[in-house]
């Protein structure tokens, strides 16, 4: 038995409930999955997708993790590297030091490690997993999902030619995706915009993501997609510049969204005060897991400011759970939730298929997906395990 919890490792406010899963071991995986094409964005191509995997395995069963942190620290600070040395030298000494910890106590016991936000929701999503799936609900329930399927989103990368972006958003289209959203960068933004507006017409909802590409400098160049009747324009300043867009906000038509920039529901509310948003991008892992992310959801839904769901190219693990969070009754845009083939010829579970634009959202226990050790194991570059004491 581990040894009771030493008053130094419980932080203030955090009760031992005695509930929650008695975790055995914890091994961490790294895979390297290659992507369908390079994905461009304002801050780097990828060709591959490094991805950290937390596999819990508990006396009552296992449960499945993923990290959305990128392999370089492009999109924000977090990395994989980084993520999966935090996660041993500091997370896991601190969860491991008490006999159980629910998933919904998890974030007071990880309080005093500052930030990592894509490392502790990593293990908030096994923990997640492993709970419900011995409690036998799935995480849709668990998170308060009203719908069955989710509309479905595409991110398209920034092409190096517009004749490539026109053939490229005429495939998603084709396959189904009801929304389309383009990447872009000072000087591949305009023309590209309206190359695409003129080519498929005025329905296709269309929106644009700077990942903080501009400066408020350029609020006059930005006005200049306002003709185009966009969705939303998402994080055109850096994440810091919540006055910023504030500022921006009320030289565009097109409605802002945030994405880097909503660190917590405390974030969110207080950008939504200044106005420096109309509409939040919710990624689980750049909040910390799913419970912050129905946070969000929540205070705006109380701010009546619409949703939707982020993705950072997951693996079919956090796949399933950004589509247990989409189904949420605020999420109203459709999300980057896009089908595993979008990015990926072989995915670690079975694959999300498009159905007339939506994907399903899983009804098992847990995640409410099955895991390919095999496919894992062909794609592993390093695995350690850690164990309590
Ligand atoms: C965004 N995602 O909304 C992110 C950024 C992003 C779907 O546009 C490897 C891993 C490459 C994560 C490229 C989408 C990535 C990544 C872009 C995330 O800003
Ligand atoms: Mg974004």
């Amino acid at each position: 038995m581990a040894p009771p919890a030493t008053p130094e490792s419980t932080p203030p406010g955090v009760a031992q409930t005695g509930a929650g899963p008695r975790v055995e071991a914890v091994e961490l995986v790294r895979i390297a999955i290659p992507l369908v094409a390079p994905f461009r964005t304002s801050f780097g191509v990828q060709t591959d997708r490094d991805v950290l995997l937390v596999h819990l395995l508990g006396e009552a069963g296992e449960g499945w993790g993923e990290c959305v942190a990128m392999v370089e620290p492009g999109y924000s600070s977090e990395y994989t590297e980084a993520a999966e040395q935090l996660i041993g030298l500091y997370l896991l000494p601190r969860l491991l030091a008490r006999e159980r910890v629910t998933a919904a106590e998890l974030g007071g016991v990880l309080a005093s490690v500052r930030g990592h936000r894509m490392a502790k929701a990593a293990l908030e999503m096994a923990w997640l997993d492993l709970e419900l799936r011995v409690a036998g609900r799935s995480l849709a329930e668990y998170l308060g999902a009203v719908r069955a399927e989710v509309d479905c989103g595409v991110s398209v990368g920034i092409t190096d030619t517009t004749e490539e972006l026109l053939e490229t958003v005429a495939g998603y289209l084709g396959e189904g995706y009801r929304r389309i959203k383009l990447k872009i960068e000072p000087g591949l933004d305009i023309e590209r915009v309206r190359a695409v507006r003129e080519r498929f017409g005025p329905e296709v909802l269309l929106q644009v993501d700077a990942n903080a590409a501009y400066t408020l400098e350029d609020a006059e160049h930005l006005a200049r997609l306002d003709e185009f009747g966009l969705v939303l324009i998402e994080q055109p300043l850096p994440e810091e510049q919540l006055l910023g867009h504030a500022k921006l906000a009320r030289r565009l038509a097109t409605p802002i969204c945030l994405d880097e920039s909503i660190l917590s529901a405390t974030v969110a509310a207080e950008a939504i005060e200044m106005g420096a948003c109309s509409i939040v991008n919710i990624k689980p892992g750049r909040v910390g897991g799913y419970l912050e992310a129905r946070r969000i959801h929540d205070v705006c839904a109380a701010l009546g400011v619409p949703v939707w769901c982020g993705g950072m190219l997951e693996t079919g693990i956090g796949r399933a759970a950004n589509l247990a969070l989409a189904a949420l009754p605020g999420f109203t845009l459709p999300g980057d939730t896009s089908a595993s083939d979008r990015y990926f010829h072989e995915d670690i579970t079975a694959p999300f298929v498009l159905e007339a634009g939506r994907l399903r959202v899983p009804t098992g226990a847990g995640l409410g997906v099955e895991v390919r050790r095999d496919v894992i194991d062909r794609m592993t570059t390093r695995r350690s395990v850690v164990r309590p004491g």
